[in-house]
């Protein structure tokens, strides 16, 4: 399949391709270490607090810089002398500019909550931190667009369209460190994907400087504009292998007058997809969300305080846990609709359901949602984890669990709590299973019993081996599950069309 696929290259790249074949990230190889020359430059364009360098001026301690080089799994870990945190968007021009003819790689960091190693650098690329770039533009209260600056924390955007009732049409567990240009560039799915589609569709707009230094003002506020190729859809999901988000343009929702939620226990997981169609049936417009977690992931959420346990006779016998949420505008018209709901799973005369927790408070219904939320902080507080953010058909989701720790056990790796638990949780709504492994630490026996494991096994269901957190560092080699071969070598092609320096995130996405 290789040999194929170099031959239908151009030569002028081939060597590169037979390189990236070999799994080397060639773009990486042929790279410039940043000098103290550079940082002399940078600190011209930058005022001093926006340098952090090891080398003068700014002459930081490595350990300073150890948070922007470490992600936030501690997974990962570049070896960067110098984070930049530009002010504005002609700063991170000129700032590309010079990386481009010095040909630095350049690794651009919003909150750093990134699950599969993009925002940290392979070797000692520079960190280009959005973090001082969190002005909102604008807000046009009618519209609902929103215009801001890629460095504005999810959560902070969030609280500022409050007012005018409206919300963010994405949400997700890291809304109070990850960043929009972050969210925009993995294209976050989320809480809120069922209601309000991917980022795809809801994003109207975006500023990017290109890997030379050119600003591609592409900040529209139109809801149509089909004037040709749609340029900005490439850097949604780019993962900053093509340039800088510096702004985004985005369409907010009407807030929902109400939301509740309930959390759903069932005694088996064969029964979550007939709950679903009734769900969806009957709650119809006002269904916001329909999220899963299995009983391994319910025990590590209560087991480390993320949402209020339910009570021990609720959870007696259970298999699983559905959240469901709903949003619509009147109260009373939507409990009622939840309470009906309820009734009728209880009294079938096959329930699917063994008993339904609904939330009477704002404070219970922050603390259902945590239960599912919180997952992932609770995981990272029990061990390292080795995360598979996967989209398979939703009757698989079970299968693929078990399946993962039964090939652990047999390979000797559930003894003495090497591997503490597999784990499954996700949203349900978009087909997408998060399987966790939690281990003691990180370790290549453990990484080669589920490499290529798990994606041989999303494979044989024709699913993705990303379903939302992207392929940053930890899936370049494994895009050929998911990706046909011409598929990968167009998006080699777009690489090197924007980057032909390779100075983007390298190492990333596409090597
Ligand atoms: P970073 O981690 O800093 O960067 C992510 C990638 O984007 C990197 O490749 C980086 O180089 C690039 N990048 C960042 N900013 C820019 C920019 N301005 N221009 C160009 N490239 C840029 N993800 C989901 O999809 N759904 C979830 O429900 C979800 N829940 C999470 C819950 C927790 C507790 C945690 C820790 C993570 C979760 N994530 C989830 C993953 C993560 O939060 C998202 O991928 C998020 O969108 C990353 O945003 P960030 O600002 O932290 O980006
Ligand atoms: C979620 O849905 C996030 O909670 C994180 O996407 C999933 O930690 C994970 O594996
Ligand atoms: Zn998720």
């Amino acid at each position: 399949m290789f040999d194929v696929l170099v031959r239908s290259v151009p030569s002028r790249t081939s060597l590169r391709y037979l390189r990236s074949f070999n799994r080397v990230p060639s773009l990486v190889r042929d790279l410039s270490s940043v000098t103290a020359e550079d940082v002399t430059h940078f600190s011209k364009i930058l005022s001093p607090s926006c340098v952090l360098s090891t080398f003068p001026p700014s002459s930081a301690p490595v350990e300073e810089l150890a948070n922007f080089n470490s992600d936030w799994m501690g997974k990962y870990k570049g070896a960067s002398t110098t984070v930049l945190k530009p002010k504005n968007t002609q700063q991170v021009s000129e700032i590309l500019k010079w990386c481009w003819e010095r040909r630095i790689g350049v690794v651009p960091q919003g909150g750093n909550t990134g699950l599969v190693g993009g925002s940290v650098p392979v070797n000692d690329e520079v960190i280009l931190s959005l973090r001082n770039m969190n002005n909102i533009r604008s807000f046009d209260p009618v519209s609902g667009i929103l215009v801001t600056d890629a460095g504005c924390i999810l959560e902070s955007l969030t609280e500022f369209i409050a007012p005018h009732r409206h919300i963010m049409p994405l949400d997700l567990g890291a809304k109070g460190s990850c960043m929009i240009g972050g969210n925009v560039s993995t294209n976050a799915g989320g809480l809120r994907l069922l209601r309000y589609g991917s980022l795809h569709g809801s994003v109207l707009g975006l500023e990017v400087v290109l890997p030379d230094g050119t600003v591609m003002n592409q900040l529209s506020t139109l809801r149509k504009d089909n004037t040709g190729y749609d340029l900005k859809q490439l850097f949604i999901g780019a993962e900053g292998t093509l340039g800088v988000v510096t702004g985004v343009s985005i369409l907010t929702a009407a807030a929902p007058e109400a939301s509740n939620n309930v959390i759903l226990v069932l005694r088996d997981f064969k029964d979550v997809l007939p709950l679903y169609q009734i769900v969806k049936q009957h709650l119809s417009e006002i269904l916001s969300a329909f999220e899963f977690i299995d009983k391994g992931a319910y025990d590590l959420a209560t087991k480390h305080g993320q949402g209020r346990a339910l009570d021990d006779s609720d959870v007696e016998g259970a298999g699983c846990f559905v959240l469901v949420e709903t949003s619509g505008g009147k109260r009373e018209h939507d409990e009622e609709k939840l309470n009906e709901l309820l009734e009728s799973l209880l009294s079938a005369d096959k329930p699917l359901i063994t008993t339904g927790v609904l939330s009477q408070s704002p404070a219970q219904f922050s603390s259902l949602w945590a239960l599912r939320e919180g997952v992932t902080e609770a995981v990272s507080k029990e061990g390292k984890a080795y995360k598979y953010d996967i989209s398979i058909p939703l009757s698989a989701f079970k299968d693929v669990v078990d399946a993962t720790r039964e090939h652990l056990r047999k390979k000797g790796l559930m003894r003495d709590d090497a591997v503490k638990h597999v784990i499954g949780y996700g949203h349900v709504g978009d087909g997408n299973l998060h399987l966790n492994v939690v281990a003691q630490t990180y370790s290549k026996e453990i990484e080669s019993a589920l490499e290529p494991f798990v994606y041989e096994l999303v494979e044989s269901y024709r699913g993705s081996i990303s379903a939302e957190h992207g392929v940053g560092v930890m899936k370049t080699h494994a895009l050929h599950y998911t990706k046909d071969a011409v598929s990968i070598e167009w998006m080699k092609k777009i690489k090197e069309l924007f980057d032909e320096r390779g100075i983007m995130n390298p190492g990333k996405v596409i090597v």
